[in-house]
Parts: structure tokens; sequence; C-alpha cells
């Protein structure tokens, strides 16, 4: 119980790490030790204040019958059982008073009654596990106090051997949400206590080990791995039946082996066998250094094609059942990501031996983030202030011990975004004597005194190509700088795929490609943390009445809230693949380049066609000669030739543990003969009606010139768009030291245009409509010809745009918008497909011909944004059931939207639900948009996609369909 003095700590204020616990050890999934799982309904009470000190519920004749349940694991607000979820990405949503919290301390009662199943052991001892609660815990069992803990993503055991009764055992479990150890969790996620990760009584027979250690590296050049387990507490034997291996722990055994690598997951099953307990365990060989610079895997340069992951469920928060943990590495596999940074926190332990038997090279990272004192300048930083190191090496331990027998993880880092500080010093220091045999990671000090390598996030393009050429700024200190400029670079963070995006992901794989120290990154991030919400869908900051909230910023995920792939994660597969695919020197012909670090082409299977406008006209196999990593050859197709497309795929040609035979691994094109623009329409002349003007099958409203309908189809607001609803990239970060063309283009009002009818000529052989399309309040304007003619039942529009006044910024996009009854709800288009993309989101868009419903052309993002774009689209068409409708040719090809809302409802919307299908289809026929960049958090819109206002013309030619 703490006093009542005024400035007395309780026990989860003070700044240790708890008390009363075991040393951190070994995770492993089992063993033939039995254990008892806890996890089920517990009975909960829920108290918004840490006011109640009253602890009489951990007696053991305390009546709990007027409690509620809890599911465990789980989190108490996600199951209504009090409290809310709060999101905020820097700032603590606590007053800074370290290591204070407030008294309105959101407070978990739990109480489980349990019967250990008969026939149970007797002798030896008993543990309980925690594998994860958030903040903090106190624990009783059968009354009696077990002691505390913090680290809330970290393993924390007791010994209760003397206190396990046969029969019915009463454990009570205290959790607050704020403690001191929140001031070290200031992850940039939903803040959301609770027992949210497995709680298991283990038996500890006599003569088990307190833990063991497996030491198994890879030599490359002989070929032989060596194996060395130490076992502590006990005598241990390793047996490996596979390699023959039966040894004595501690002593080394060398011997040929298959190496582990995350392309070739080759693990050995193992046993560690001592007096009382028997170890199943996977083994993997592999050796991890840095050598001339670079980051090496048993003696090869690795790329890692990586992403950020948090723990996320829609539903259940940080509580990831097995199902999803698995699904999640079957999909990165799947999107030939390679490598998993656990951001910023230890992942549930089986994670990671998911990682191991699916390979995945791993960044463990300790759960550490003191963000928040970036707004102080740092005052006060826990992490540069000895008081709180032992809680700092605490998690450190945790961290180490837990996951150091994993072939998958190969680097360990301190934390993310905590400034700088002696305390992460200490933590590498103690890092550095446990386990020499990895690397070491923190990206927030510059001067990358404690690690091993020179890592980033954000940066630009530009500023990578000067790291990759060891041309950076210089460091400070000479000595640090030579050292940093020795060092291998990667981005621990890039590429922020919050809503649409992430825009530049194929120039910074260019780079990676181009220069050898630049060895990959992890995009920011996985999945995005929307929570389900009865009302808005998925939930984000703000949607729970949250003080402090940073909106829409916890969603910016490569997977959609319920994993759903993004079109981000599509780009990201096709910018990653480990083999590239090219146009040759004719048509039909292909080089091939290995793009794996380890592994040759034998896995896959090259397949071939060739389309003519989507149809397919000839195709076959592929032969690829063996192609060691790195290596090319120039192949081609059993071929006519003619004009068209082909297509090389390369396929699995077996079953693997994350995908089926046939799985497309990585496909090129190459197109043979420019796109043939549409026949001209022209030639018919327009003619003069009540009101209106007729040209050909079109239509038009004489006072205004635009088309009323063609043919029978009624046609709705044809005009000049060059708004979009801003997507995240394009608002920027508000801490973006460049312009955020999101913001500018509101403030010049390029969401209210208005068009003025300058002229309607009715001339000899077209009809020309003459405008100025403008914002109020501003000189800004585009001056905009409509030409239009007709032949046939074709009718042809040629639009010209000259911008007036000192346009400063790029446009949003420039094209057409129209609207069309809503029946006509079924798209059909030749071009890029079959998702969406930008011009610099655009590597996935396969050419072909494609066919989608308009509801399914939008891509859902949590908070509605521009979606949707088709790109290179030479022709499309919109119908309805009945097969009529409208075909659409571009002179030049095009970008090509259709939703059922426009632009303007698309910008108003906060939330998927707020979007509602009206009586129109809404088709965008674009000639240029602006790309997407990444400047939600990193850098916008590289030059080149940037869409400049200058003059421009493009046409099109529609007819009508059925
Ligand atoms: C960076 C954080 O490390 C990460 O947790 C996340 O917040 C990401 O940004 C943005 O989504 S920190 C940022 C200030 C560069």
């Amino acid at each position: 119980m703490s006093s009542t003095a005024a400035d007395a700590v309780s026990w989860y204020e003070d700044m240790s790490p708890g008390s009363g616990g075991l040393a951190p050890r070994s995770w492993y999934p089992a063993s033939d030790a039995p254990r008892v799982s806890l996890n089920g309904e517990w009975a909960f009470r829920f108290s918004p204040d840490a006011g109640a000190r009253d602890e009489s519920f951990a007696r053991p004749g305390f009546d709990a019958s007027g409690w509620r349940t809890v599911e465990v694991p789980g989190h108490w607000a996600l199951q209504g059982a009090g409290g809310a979820p709060a999101y905020t990405n820097v700032v603590y949503p606590f007053p800074v008073d370290p290591p204070r919290v407030p008294s309105e301390n959101p407070t978990g009662d739990h109480l489980l009654r349990f019967t250990p199943p008969a026939g149970l052991p007797e002798g030896g001892d008993w543990v309980l596990r925690f594998d994860g609660v958030e903040s903090c815990a106190r624990v009783w069992l059968n009354g009696q106090e077990l002691g505390d803990f913090k680290g809330s993503r970290l393993a924390h055991e007791f010994a209760v051997g003397g206190l396990l009764g046969a029969g019915e055992n009463v454990l009570a479990v205290r959790v607050h949400a704020w403690s001191s150890g929140s001031y070290l969790e200031d992850q940039d996620q939903w803040w959301l206590p609770g027992i949210f990760r497995d709680v298991t009584l283990l038996h500890r027979p006599r003569g088990a080990p307190r833990d063991f250690f497996v030491h198994a590296g890879y030599d490359h050049r002989d070929g032989c791995g060596t194996l060395r387990v130490e076992c502590e507490g006990a005598e241990g034997r390793i047996l490996v039946p596979e390699l023959g291996v039966d040894a004595p722990a501690g002593e080394p055994v060398t011997l040929p082996v298959e190496p582990w690598t995350a392309e070739t997951p080759r693990l050995y099953d193992a046993e560690l066998v001592t007096p009382g307990e028997r170890i199943a365990l996977r083994v993997g060989f592999r050796t991890v250094a840095v050598e001339d610079g670079v980051i090496k895997v048993n003696g090869r340069r690795l790329l890692l094609r990586g992403v950020n992951r948090h723990e996320f469920h829609p539903e259940t928060g940080r509580t990831v059942d097995a199902r999803t943990m698995r699904h999640d590495l079957v999909l990165m596999k799947r999107h030939n990501i390679n490598a998993v940074r656990t951001s910023h926190y230890p992942p549930h332990p089986a994670f990671l031996d998911l990682c191991d038997e699916l390979g995945l090279w791993v960044i463990d990272e300790c759960d550490l983030e003191t963000h928040g004192f970036v707004d102080l300048e740092w005052r006060g930083n826990p992490v540069d202030d000895e008081r709180w190191t032992p809680a700092l090496l605490d998690r450190a331990e945790r961290m180490v011990e837990r996951d150091k027998n994993h072939a998958s993880v190969i680097i360990w880092s301190l934390g993310n975004e905590c400034g700088t500080g002696r305390g992460l010093s200490a933590m590498a220091g103690w890092i550095r004597g446990r386990d020499p045999e990895r690397l070491l990671h923190y990206e927030g000090d510059l001067s990358c005194q404690d690690v091993d390598l020179y890592s980033r996030m954000y940066p630009t393009h530009a500023e990578v190509e000067l790291i990759g050429q060891r041309a950076e700024e210089p460091w400070g200190d000479p000595e640090l700088d030579a050292r940093r400029r020795a060092m291998p670079f990667i981005m621990c963070e890039y590429a922020h795929a919050m809503g649409n995006g992430p825009g530049g992901l194929s120039e910074y794989q260019r780079l990676f490609e181009r220069y050898e120290r630049c060895q990959g990154g992890f995009v920011w991030e996985w999945i995005d943390h929307g929570l389900a919400h009865p009302e808005h869908g998925f939930a984000y900051g703000g949607d729970f009445g949250e003080e402090l909230h940073d909106g829409n910023f916890v969603c910016d995920g490569l997977l959609f809230p319920d994993r759903t792939p993004s079109p981000g994660l599509v780009e990201y597969k096709k910018v990653i693949e480990p083999v590239r695919i090219g146009p040759a020197s004719r048509p039909g012909a292909f080089t091939v380049t290995n793009g794996y670090d380890f592994t040759d082409l034998g896995h896959l299977d090259f397949l071939w066609s060739h389309e003519v406008e989507g149809v397919i006209v000839a195709s076959g196999a592929l032969k690829v000669p063996e192609l060691a990593p790195g290596a090319s050859a120039e192949v081609a197709a059993e071929t006519a030739g003619g004009e068209g497309v082909w297509t090389v795929r390369a396929v699995l040609a077996e079953d693997t543990a994350w995908a089926g035979r046939g799985h497309v691994v990585a496909w090129g094109q190459a197109e043979s003969g420019a796109p043939r623009p549409p026949a001209p329409a022209a030639g018919a002349r327009p003619v003069r009606g009540a009101g209106v003007i007729t040209l050909g099958p079109g239509v038009f409203d004489a006072a205004t010139g635009a088309p009323v309908r063609l043919g029978d189809l009624a046609v709705e607001g044809l005009r000049l768009d060059m708004w979009r609803a801003p997507t995240d990239n394009d608002n920027g970060a508000a801490w973006q030291p460049d312009e955020r063309y999101g913001v500018r283009w509101r403030e010049l009002g390029l969401h209210r245009m208005r068009h003025r009818v300058d002229a309607v000529e009715a001339g000899r052989d077209a009809l020309t409509v003459r405008t100025r399309v403008a914002p109020a309040g501003s000189d800004l304007g585009l001056r905009t010809t409509y030409r239009w003619t007709s032949a046939g039942d074709r009718l042809g529009l040629t639009v010209s745009v000259v911008p007036e006044g000192d346009w400063r910024v790029p446009l949003p996009r420039l094209g057409i918008r129209f609207g069309l009854p809503a029946a006509f709800g079924r798209a059909r288009w030749f071009g890029g497909g079959p998702g969406e993309a930008y011009p610099d989101t655009r590597a996935a868009a396969m050419l072909g011909l494609w066919e989608r419903d308009v509801d399914a052309l939008q891509t859902p993002y949590v908070r509605p944004q521009e979606n949707g774009a088709r790109a290179d689209v030479r022709w499309a068409e919109l119908t309805d059931d009945s097969g009529s409708g409208l075909r659409a040719e571009g002179g030049t090809p095009f970008w090509f939207t259709a939703r059922r809302w426009t632009n303007e409802r698309l910008d108003a919307a906060e939330h998927l639900p707020d979007l509602v299908a009206g009586d129109r289809v809404w088709v965008g026929l674009d000639h240029a948009v602006q790309g997407i960049g990444s400047q939600s958090c990193g850098p916008g819109v590289l030059p080149e996609h940037r869409l400049h206002a200058a003059p421009a013309e493009f046409s099109f030619v529609f007819s009508p369909l059925g």
C-alpha cells in the first residue's frame, strides 16, 4: 500500500522494473514438462482511477460474484468492460512528470479461480508466466503477493511452487493503464491496457535447465555449421538426429550442414535432453557479420525488403492469435517481403518461431520509446537519467534472453525514438556482452556510437544516394564520422504507407540495387490500426473522444485493418520482386536477372504469353538457364512476333509453406507497336435546335455548351476537373519542411473552381466551347477550350488548357469528369490494372484487359481520399446490365476513375460509411495526375512525378455501346 504523503510514489510509479519475479530466460513453445494455460474467462472489475486502493479482492475468500468477466488475453476497453482506447503518436496523454502518473489511472482487477488438472507431477517447481501485460501488474496467488512488474511486451515469471494447491487456486492480478513504464512505452499506437498475451503455468521439474542458449554458426568457406548449446542449471545433451549429432551441451560440434537464410529457412529438428526436461528445438545455422562495410549473412550481402510490424487486430488490438500471426507472415512472403522489424517492441514470442520456419530476417526491437520528451527538448528523458537505467537494462535483458534462440533474429534494436543517452549505451554494452553474434541497431543516435549499422528513417532519395556513395554530411567527431561512414546503411523506416501510397518506392529500390552500402529498408508500416467500430467502420484517433490525439495517423499500413492488401502492398511486391524481367532487344525477348541474395531460380517456372487487346494469341513455357544471384540472361519466347503485349511470369514450381505452385513471384512485360490512337471523329456539322445543339450522337446545352446526351445516354456535368480529394500524403505532416501541396491546393481554392463560359461556337465542323476555370479570390485560372467533333456515331473531344497567373503549385489532376446514370456501373478497360496506380505508384499496373464493377474500383482507405485511378488506359467502357453504355478512347493513354460520388463528396468524408452512393456514376478521364509521394511522414513527390501547370491538349473519342 502506498503512503499518503503528497509526493510518495506507488509501486507502479517507482522507476524500478518490478519485484519478486524470476530472472528472464528463453521462451520455447513446448517441452515434455507439463503446462497449464490460464487463458480464458476471468472475473473482472474496472475502476476509472487508482484511488480505490482496496486490495481485498486478492484474498482467497473474496466474493467476486458481482463482477463481470473479460477474456484473457485481451484488452478490457475492447470488450466493453471499461474505459476506451486512446491514440497518440508522440505526445504523452498525461502530464509529463516522470515517474508520476495521473490518479485517474484506469485500473483492471482480474481474478481467476482454477483447479490444476489431475495427474500433474509432484515435485519440482511451478512457474507462472505472463507474456504481456500493459502497463504493469501486481500479482497474488492464493492471497500471497508474488510481486509486480512493468515492461508491457516482455515476459515475466514468478516461482509459485510452494503456493500452488491441488484444489482450487485463486490468481489475482491488478493492472493499471499508467505506470512509470508508460514513460518508456510512448510508441505511436493505441494505448490499450490489459493482460493482452497468454498466462501460463509451467512445470519446472527437478533437473530441468534454468535456461539455454543455442549458438549455430555457418562458415560459407567450408560449408560447415558449428553448434554449441549452453545449458544452465542442468547437465544436458544436444541431439540432432538428422545430422547424427549427440553431444554434451557446451561442446561445439562442427559438421557440414545446409545453412539457414530467409530464402532457404532450413531448420534442423533437435532436442536438448536434460535429466528433468526434454526440449524440442529447431536449429538454423547462419552467421551474421559486418564485413567490408556491408551486412553479410553466410558471407553474402543481403538486401532487406522489409516492413515494420506492430501487433494489431481490428477487434482484439494487440492480442493477436496464432492464426493471424501466421497469416501476416504468409502475406509477407507472398508479397516478396523478406524482413520484419518488430516495431517497437518484441512481438508475441511465437511470432519468431514462425519467422524461423517461414524465413524472414528479423530486427527484434526492445519495448522502449520516450518520444514524447522531444517536445520538451528531451528534458528529463529517462534514457539519459541513471535512475532509469535498471529499468532499461531489465528491458534489454528480457528481450535478448527471451528471443536469443531464433535463427531469424539477426539484429537487436535498442528501441525507437528515444533521443540519446547513457541508458541506451548501457543497454548496448549489456547486449554486446551477452550476445556478440548479432548486430546492434538504434536509429535515434546519429553518432552511431553504440551500434553496428547506420540507420535512418524517411530520408529523401537524394540523401540515400549520397549515403550510398559514403558521401553523406560529416558527423562532428571525426573518429565517429569515419566509423559511421564505414558502416552499412539501412532505413529502419521509409515509404510512409498512410492512405494512398507510398509513392517513390521504385526510385528507392534502384538506389538499393546501385549502392552496395544501401541494404534496403522497412516500409512504415504493415497494417492500419483501425479499430472495428459500429458507426465508423474503422475508428482512428479522436473517435473515442480523446482529449489529445493524432487522428488517422494510426492508419498507415500496407494492409487495411481487416488485413486486405492495399494497393501499396501490391506495388511493394512488384518493386521488390526478386527476379527482374525486362524487355530485351526484340519483341518476345526478355532479360531475366536473378535478384535473390542466396538462391538460384530453380524453384521457379517461367511462363510467357502474347496478348492482343487482352486476348491471348500464344503462350508457353520459357527456358531460363541456371542463374546465380545477380546473374542475368536473355531469353526469348517461341513466337511469331507481331503487335501486342508479351508478359513473362515467374511462378513457384512447387508448393511452399506460404504459397502454392503457380503463385506469381515476379513478372515483366513488353509492348510491341505503339498504342493505336482512335480513328478520328470529324466531319459532321453542329445543328442548333431549341435550347440545344446537336452534333452526331451528342446533344449539348446551347447556353453552356455542355453535353447532355450521348445517343440515348444522359450525361451530366462534363467539364474540366483538376481537383482531387487530398490524400494523406498530399496533406503532409505538420513538421514537413517542404511545401505541403494538399494544404496549398485548398488555400488556393482548387476545390471550389468556377467555370465561366465565354463562348459556345457552332462552327462548320466543330462545336467549340471557350471557358475560364478559376477559384474565387485569385487571379489564377485555366483557359479551357472544348472542341467537339463527330463522325457517324462517334463524338470527338479535344480539350486545350492554358494556365493563367503565377501557378507555383502542381495541379492535383488534369482531365475531365462527367456523370452517368447509376445503372452504368460496370467498367471494362484496356490499360494498366487490375489495381490502382499513380505516376509514382504504378510499377504493379499490368497492361491488359480488365473488368470490374464500379464499386470494386474503389480503394477503401480508412480515411476516404483520392483513390482508384487506373493508369495507362487506352480505352474504357461503362455499361449497364444489358451491355449498353459508353466507350471512351484516349488520343493518348489516360488515367481512369469511376465512382458513385463526386470528388467533393469524397473529400468531405471522414470515415468510409460517410460515402453513400448517389444516382450517378462519376467518371474521370485524366490526361495527367500528380504523383503521391510519402509526405505524410517522409519526402514529397519527386520532381519528375509532379504535374506542373503548363499548356496541355488532350483528346478522347466517345461512342455509344449497345
Ligand atoms: C516514426 C516512428 O518511429 C513511428 O513509430 C511512426 O510514428 C512513424 O514515424 C510515423 O507513422 S517517427 C517520425 C517523427 C519520423
